[in-house]
């Protein structure tokens, strides 16, 4: 087992990978921008490195910068954490060519996923269940008209090296294609470099449902049941939860025996979690991330599975600690990402805290690295806390956050917490039948419920 472990990230999850070690006995390195060096992970990792001044291009993101910090501190291993260099495969190579373990998946199956050409056709032939759509890429607009014919509208153009809703045009009928075409190649090159595209019958009402899969380095492979991760607006999450109110058993052990045969034939190494979009009872994979998510804690809360410390065990070349008969669900979990955010903007609320106090209780999860007396920075991204519910149901759950939110005091800085508040209170989220377009219309119509259920019947 590693004896100490760099830890490539920042805030919340850097914290979270932290507790993990620090529970394995292994010592832990921060690495830090100028802008975090008053923060709660570099106060409490057994040694820290400043890597750079504030923007992440020169800090998170510097390659270079963090391998030093790694051969100078003699580190084993590094986690990368979630975003930065989590799926680069460039890095990845970087640190294995260094001699380090690299607490995340090969560099090619990183590449593999990467590009969602190479990830849909992989996956396909792997026999998990796929959109209707282009076999490989577009290459021109007569391929496009072509494809779209066949495929029937409305069509989506989706860019190979997207992901997160970026180079992606959806095309209602043949005469908007071409404007589609042109629109989705160019944000494509614009944001990525590269403009491949690929196409796909547009699904007009799925929910966003993703599976969290685990593989050692002796072929083993495990399902950790299924996220649901629907309630979002501009593709950023919101609130998510495990198991989904939809899903049934047997639809978790069907799908979930599907992922894992797969995963275990590509020889998969680690986390991963292969999203779906779910429609009329049928799952269709969009795409697979190569990396821990930050939704995993309510994977955790129903399953009481580590899944840090899996990640870990896994990287030194230790078997999964548990095997898929092992897997139980228990109960109902329930994520609020607690941005640092104007609630009714969305704008970046960063600055001082000046008061904070967090819920507890039976249940009642809060992974944060915020405190009184921080100051939220404005370079990075605005999560500020996860608060992470658990309870026998999902009824008890929702009431459960509700009384957490009411307990919960955050000052000096605005955050989403009034927006959770108000969706433990919609219908909608109660009843567990939306989608993923609830929440912008919801929001449209000023969280006015019947106003927006007109709207998605409209749509229907
Ligand atoms: C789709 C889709 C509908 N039909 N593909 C958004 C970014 C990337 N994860 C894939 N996305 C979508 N792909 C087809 N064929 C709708 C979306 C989508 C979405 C998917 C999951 C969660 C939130 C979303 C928000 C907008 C669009």
């Amino acid at each position: 087992m590693f004896k100490k472990i760099l830890i490539a990230n920042r805030g919340e999850v850097a914290l979270r990978i932290l507790r993990a070690c620090q529970e394995m006995g292994i010592q832990t390195v921060m690495v830090y921008s100028q802008a975090d060096a008053d923060s709660k992970p570099v106060r409490l990792a057994d040694a820290s490195v400043c890597i750079g001044p504030a923007p992440s291009k020169d800090s998170y993101l510097n390659m270079q910068a963090i391998i030093s910090a790694a051969e100078v501190c003699g580190v084993d291993a590094i986690h990368p954490g979630v975003g930065f260099l989590a799926e680069n495969s460039q890095f990845a190579g970087m640190v294995e060519d260094h001699g380090i373990a690299f607490i995340g998946p090969k560099p090619e199956h990183i590449d593999l996923m990467g590009d969602k050409i190479s990830a849909k056709d992989t996956v396909q032939r792997l026999g998990i269940p796929v959109v209707p759509g282009s076999d490989g890429e577009v290459v021109d607009l007569e391929d496009a008209q072509r494809l779209a014919e066949a495929i029937g509208y409305p069509v989506l153009i989706k860019a190979a090296a997207g992901g997160g809703g970026k180079g992606m045009k959806v095309a209602q009928s043949a005469d908007k294609l071409e404007e589609a075409y042109r629109f989705a190649r160019t944000e494509a090159k614009a944001c990525f470099g590269n403009d491949q595209v690929y196409m796909e019958k547009y699904l007009g009402k799925p929910r966003h449902i993703e599976m969290q899969i685990l593989a050692d380095t002796f072929g083993n492979a495990i399902h950790l049941c299924e996220r649901d991760c629907s309630i979002q607006r501009n593709h950023q999450k919101v609130w998510e939860e495990a198991p989904s109110p939809v899903i049934t058993d047997v639809q978790r052990k069907e799908l979930g025996e599907i992922v894992s045969k797969a995963i275990s034939t590509l020889g998969y190494r680690g986390a991963g979690t292969i999203e779906f979009l779910y429609e009329n009872g049928e799952f269709f994979f969009i795409e697979m991330n190569t990396r821990i998510q930050v939704e995993h804690p309510i994977t955790e809360m129903i399953t009481g599975v580590d899944i840090v410390r899996e990640q870990i065990r896994i990287a030194a070349g230790e078997k999964l600690s548990l095997t898929q008969d092992d897997v139980k669900i228990r109960g109902h979990a329930i994520e609020c990402r607690v941005n640092a955010e104007d609630p009714e903007t969305f704008m970046p609320s960063p600055g001082l805290i000046e008061n904070y106090h967090a819920p507890g209780g039976l249940g009642v999860r809060v992974d944060s690295h915020i405190y009184a007396g921080y100051r939220m920075p404005p370079h990075y991204d605005s999560l500020a806390a996860k608060l992470i519910i658990h309870a026998d149901d999902r009824e008890q759950c929702i009431a459960r956050v509700r009384r957490a939110i009411d307990e919960y005091v955050i000052t000096g800085i605005k955050t989403l917490l009034p927006l959770h508040r108000r969706l433990a209170d919609a219908p909608t989220v109660i009843s567990g039948d939306y989608d993923i377009h609830w929440l912008e219309n919801w929001l449209k119509d000023d969280g006015d419920e019947s106003q927006a259920a007109e709207d998605m019947k409209k749509v229907a």
